[in-house]
């Protein structure tokens, strides 16, 4: 008789049981299993201006910016006279030449470089600038997608968006690696706007939002979901996020958006806790955090049991709960270590406290990168902290008496990596 591939896997299954050989498997695991990067802002080539890549682009990130604050006399003001090349050239003094590049986001900067053999300890930017200007574009993108091990890289896309608008209007994407997320921050975060937005786009809305406005705004809604084929929809919420409220959003919540998702099977996430223009002088380097009320989030999931959500805080002290409202609520994901947290330290702490509260049931992490090659370093730093965090799970399974098969480490790694974001992703 036949013997069926299940059985005969668990028959033959090689339990990792010594040290050094779950520690490489683990390692062959996390770093050869693509990864879906759910949360980036960064585009292809047919996005023009918004397809950011290279030297002066990756020392402007605004992670950076508010370093180089820290340690130069330029002040704001002056910093944003100056042009692109001129920041970077000051951003590379201050933070990689007078000081030692310590920092998450500096660190990132020498990975990159190493990754692509240029020296990190060089005196001027020349080196850096001459090899990314000499890089064919096509290729330099699969390059990179390759070096991360990225497969495919969720936007972030704004219907009110100037640059955008038009690129959607002309045919949108091309490189079908590259997936849209509807993002709504302008209709939900700041109404008044929205209200002269959606005009614009003639669509015709009152601020009063009553019953035809709503539809509307519906109508907005399904307009740009048939254009940009979003995996889902999102937003970014303040830190006094409250829900439900007394306000235009969460009226457009309940009455809007969230149907929307159901009747688009698509899911909704929610990106809790920024203290958006704490100092305005920095401008995009100037967002703060600041701590959330989870009770809201659980509140919609009770409310929206047809809907998915996806969900991420950026305080520190909200992950714990984060935890706990996933364990109430089959239809929420959490997802990613976000901005301030995506920090060594932090990486493995909230890492290890997922794994413990919800086993391989989230999304380990997204890169929020901004130009193409953070995609190298945010990828690389993130996966040799998850090496160290499963392999401590599953040594600590093999003291309780349980092995773990080769095969039960890449499915694991597998779900945190892609699988989860893909079953959330399936229409209901
Ligand atoms: O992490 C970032 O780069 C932030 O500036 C934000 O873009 C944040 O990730 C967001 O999506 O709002
Ligand atoms: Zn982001």
């Amino acid at each position: 008789m036949a013997i069926s591939e299940t059985e005969s896997s668990i028959v033959h299954a090689p339990f990792l049981k010594n040290a050094g050989e779950l520690w490489r498997e683990v390692e062959a695991a996390v770093n050869t299993t693509p990864a879906i990067d759910v949360h980036t802002h960064i585009f292809p080539p047919e996005f023009d201006e918004l397809y950011r890549y290279g030297i002066d682009e990756l020392l402007t990130y605004h992670y950076l910016i508010a370093e180089t604050f820290r340690s130069t006399t330029v002040t704001p003001q002056a910093f944003w006279q100056m042009t692109r090349a001129e920041q970077a050239d000051l951003v590379w003094a201050t933070l990689f030449v007078d000081n030692t590049p310590l920092s998450e986001a500096t660190r990132g900067i020498v990975t990159v470089l190493d990754a692509f053999g240029l020296d990190p300890r060089a005196p001027d930017l020349r080196e850096a600038r001459a090899f990314f200007r000499s890089q064919d574009c096509a290729s330099h993108l699969d390059r990179v997608l390759d070096m991360a091990c990225v497969d495919d890289v969720v936007m972030t896309n704004d219907p009110f968006d100037d640059c955008e608008v038009p690129i959607w209007a002309g045919g949108g994407v091309r490189d079908h690696r590259f997936r849209a997320s509807l993002r709504m921050d302008g209709l939900l975060n700041d109404w008044p706007g929205a209200v002269q937005r959606l005009a614009d786009q003639g669509f015709k809305v009152e601020p009063m939002l009553g019953a035809a406005t709503c539809d509307e705004v519906r109508r907005f809604l399904d307009k740009w979901i048939r254009r940009m084929e979003p995996v889902y929809m999102a937003v970014s919420l303040p830190d006094d996020f409250r829900y439900p409220g007394d306000d235009a959003r969460s009226r457009l919540l309940r009455e809007v958006v969230l149907p929307t998702a159901e009747a688009h099977g698509l899911a909704f996430a929610l990106m809790v806790g920024v203290r958006r223009g704490v100092n305005p002088a920095l401008r995009s380097a100037g967002d703060g955090v600041g701590r959330a009320d989870v009770s809201a989030l659980e509140r919609l999931c009770g409310e929206n049991l047809g809907v998915r959500f996806l969900a991420t805080f950026l305080s520190l002290e909200n992950q714990h709960e984060l935890c706990v409202s996933a364990r109430k609520f089959g239809n929420l994901m959490p997802f990613g270590c976000w901005w301030f947290l995506n920090n060594p330290s932090l990486v493995s702490d909230i890492t290890r406290e997922r794994l413990e509260l919800l086993g391989p049931s989230f999304i380990f992490q997204h890169s929020d990168a901004r130009v193409l090659e953070q995609l190298v370093y945010k990828w690389r730093h993130s996966r040799s902290l998850l090496v160290h965090v499963l392999f401590e799970a599953y040594e600590r399974l093999l003291a309780s008496g349980r092995a773990v098969t080769r095969e039960e480490v890449a499915r694991d790694v597998r779900r945190l990596f892609s699988g989860n974001f893909r079953a959330w992703l399936q229409k209901s």
